[in-house]
């Protein structure tokens, strides 16, 4: 694929008065960004106190203006234009009066895409984004190409636009694509898509509306990356303008499959095998996540030999299905990422033998229906922590052994005296964190730290 993108800047920087509203990593990256280009940058966050310390000093630094606390309408005053953190939610009132007044809102993506020379290979859908978009990269690193790895996964999208990359490898939220217009991956991947964030969105549908814009701005030389076996991922395609390379687990004329027992590529009137007994990564799900990396570094134009090392020795992330220690015969993973039902769904399915599950946090809406026959099958004892306690209790409770309780060391020592030999031990929330812990990877450090402990 040629790896040329999108011109000239489309947007002017110089003396205009710009708007950022929250000021965490994306905002302060956004913030130090404009400044460079000659913007008048405002920085703005709901919270004040103590814990703005850094943005604070930040700003000053770049000589930006700061309001912190409670939004008032004459912060927008002079505004040409809003970027809001991912999140920072459509129904800000900032927001709405942005578009009261015809101020433009953009997203830190968007603006990115606007000033970005780096061909992107965009990926999203609600479960293993993170570890496509790092096998994606570690394909591409092998293959000898300059990669820069960043997005939803940490390190924002705007801090590719300085750097001398070949590729961008990008992980986009549904909440970073809300304010998208002209951001044009090269190559954009949908994995699928289940409830999740409906404490943000009123439905599904909504939710798929804002991943579905990754594909808005493809041109018919891009490629278009879904999944078969989604049905509502696999509907996107006559709305599309780029290709469509689909994986999914049974054959096709073009694009990747398993048969026997290996994923298939099959493209270009040529066929290629990858053993799956040679991946480093375990798990049905992680067998789809290869498959989607395998059609976006074709995508690319990597040879088999480069995503055949990669995929050998990539052996997956931090917080997802990770093993943190054996203990008398028992294995404890940390799987913090798992935030949402089908994320727990997936990690469930990935054992055989009997799971002690400690999941709970904060509630997103939805259900705990769809975890209902894993349960049943396959939880010797559910503990249940957090906001979420009672709601998963009531749900999931009758299905197997259930206790609630007050905290996660709580929970690890219960988990180890009802585990056998032979057994898992798994931290698969179905929630996020922000009861807790600042964010799931601090949950996922203090259960590791816990599990080592005992
Ligand atoms: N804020 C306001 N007003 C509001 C809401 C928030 O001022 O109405 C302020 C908060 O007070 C806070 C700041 O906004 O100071 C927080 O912004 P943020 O939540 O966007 O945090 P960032 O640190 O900028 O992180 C964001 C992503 N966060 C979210 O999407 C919630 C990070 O994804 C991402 O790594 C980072 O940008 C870099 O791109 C995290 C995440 O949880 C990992 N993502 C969700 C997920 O994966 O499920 C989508």
């Amino acid at each position: 694929m040629e790896p040329a993108t999108n011109e000239q800047p489309v947007m002017e920087l110089q003396g205009k008065k710009i708007l950022v509203l929250g000021l965490a990593r994306t905002g302060l990256a956004v913030a130090r960004f404009l400044a460079r280009r000659g913007a008048r940058v405002v920085g703005a966050d709901a919270r004040a106190g103590d814990a703005m310390g850094q943005a604070r000093n930040e700003l000053s630094r770049l000589s930006a203006a700061c309001h912190l606390g409670p939004e008032e309408a004459v912060w927008l005053d002079g505004v040409e234009a809003v970027v809001p953190s991912p999140g920072v939610p459509r129904e800000n009132p900032l927001l709405a009066e942005a578009a009261r007044r015809g101020i433009e809102v953009l997203s830190e993506i968007e603006l990115a895409a606007r000033f970005n020379r780096t061909p992107m290979v965009a990926i999203t859908g609600t479960n293993g984004k993170t570890t496509t978009t790092r096998l994606v990269a570690a394909v591409l690193e092998a293959a000898g190409l300059r990669v820069f790895a960043g997005g939803n996964i940490g390190q924002p999208l705007i801090e590719c636009v300085a750097g001398n990359w070949d590729w961008g490898v990008v992980e986009v939220s549904s909440f970073q694509l809300e304010w998208v217009r002209d951001f044009r991956p090269r190559v954009a991947l949908c994995l699928n898509l289940s409830e999740d964030h409906l404490d943000r969105y009123d439905g599904l549908a909504s939710y798929g509306a804002a991943k579905a814009r990754i594909f808005a701005a493809q041109h018919p030389d891009d490629v278009a990356v879904l999944n078969r076996d989604d049905p509502w991922v696999w509907a996107l395609r006559p709305r599309l303008d780029a290709r469509t390379v689909s994986f999914g687990w049974s054959e096709v004329e073009e694009g990747a499959f398993v048969a026997g027992d290996a994923i298939v590529w099959r493209g270009d009137g040529a066929e290629e095998r990858f053993p799956l007994r040679d991946l480093g990564l375990r798990g049905v799900h992680n067998v789809e996540n290869v498959m989607a990396a395998v059609c976006a570094a074709k995508a690319v134009g990597v040879q088999g030999r480069h995503i055949r090392t990669a995929a050998r020795q990539f052996r997956g992330i931090e917080h997802r299905l990770e093993l943190v220690r054996e203990l008398d015969g028992v294995r404890y993973f940390n799987d913090s990422k798992g935030t949402n039902v089908g994320a727990v769904q997936k990690s469930l399915a990935s054992f055989d033998g009997p799971i002690v599950l400690i999941a709970g946090g904060v509630h997103k809406g939805g259900s705990y229906r769809n975890l209902e026959p894993l349960v049943r099958e396959r939880v010797r004892k559910l503990v249940l922590l957090g906001e979420a306690a009672g709601i998963m209790k009531e749900s999931l409770g009758a299905l197997t052994d259930t206790s609630v309780v007050a905290d996660l060391a709580e929970a690890v020592r219960q988990a180890r005296a009802a585990a056998h030999a032979g057994d898992v031990v798994l931290l698969s929330p179905a929630c996020s964190s922000f009861d807790m812990f600042e964010n799931y990877g601090e949950r996922g450090r203090a259960f590791k730290e816990l599990v080592q402990a005992l």
